[in-house]
């Protein structure tokens, strides 16, 4: 299922991060993301201060992480389309779950699978993702295209932040302590992937419900 596993690193100062450089082929996912984005379009969403995020999101699984004027939080419905989100290929799923015991979290099973999409410019603020119902699950993330900075820092969104530039098919697994760590995207550089051209994509498998 997976392909290329060459290695499953500690990240220094994050404890219970692990980086799994090019874990997996990114081509494979290519036809399965269209076919989720074809039910439920990429699109920008709101804050609850009206601004727009920059990535573009959709999701797939049981449930989807949603953001608008009245906050964030996870629904079953896609409130573009009316309709549930699509089902989350079992491809993603089993990257997600082989990642995480891979770096030693026995037992994930994702319900939700975040995809955001960054244009050039495009990046994320430091936050902490804090919406899900259990912190005890760990968060797989998969970057494909072009290659992006992120950025962690500790729990508080201030003092020093640890880089890590995050390749086409690398994964990232946070469990443990880091589970609540500050983290961000720097504004994404332009260039030219194959296939996903300008264009970067990162799918978070979370445990939400
Ligand atoms: C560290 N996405 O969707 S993935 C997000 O590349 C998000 O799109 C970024 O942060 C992206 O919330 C980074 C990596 C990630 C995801 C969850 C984490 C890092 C994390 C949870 C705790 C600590
Ligand atoms: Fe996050």
């Amino acid at each position: 299922m997976n392909d290329v596993v060459i290695d499953c690193l500690a990240v220094d100062k994050v404890p219970g991060m692990y980086y799994l450089p090019v874990f997996f082929e990114p081509l494979k996912i290519v036809p399965l993301l269209e076919r989720v984005l074809a039910q439920s379009p990429l699109r920008h969403m709101e804050t609850s201060r009206g601004f727009k995020l920059s990535a573009a999101m959709s999701n797939c699984g049981v449930l989807g992480w949603v953001s608008d004027r009245k906050g964030y939080r996870y629904e079953a419905i896609d409130p573009l389309t009316g309709n549930a989100w699509p089902k989350m290929p079992v491809e993603f799923s089993g990257l997600a779950i082989q990642a995480a015991k891979t770096a030693g979290y026995e037992n994930f099973s994702p319900d939700v699978c975040l995809i955001n999409c960054y244009k050039p410019g495009a990046g994320m603020s430091s936050h902490r993702d804090s919406d899900e119902a259990d912190f005890e699950h760990p968060i797989v993330s998969l970057s494909l295209g072009l290659p992006a900075r992120f950025f962690v820092q500790g729990r508080e969104r201030k003092g020093p932040s640890v880089p890590l530039d995050l390749a086409s098919g690398d994964v990232v697994v946070w469990g443990g302590e880091s589970r609540l760590f500050y983290h961000g995207i720097r504004p994404l550089k332009a260039g030219d992937a194959p296939v996903f051209e300008n264009q970067r994509f990162n799918l978070t498998f979370r445990k939400a419900g």
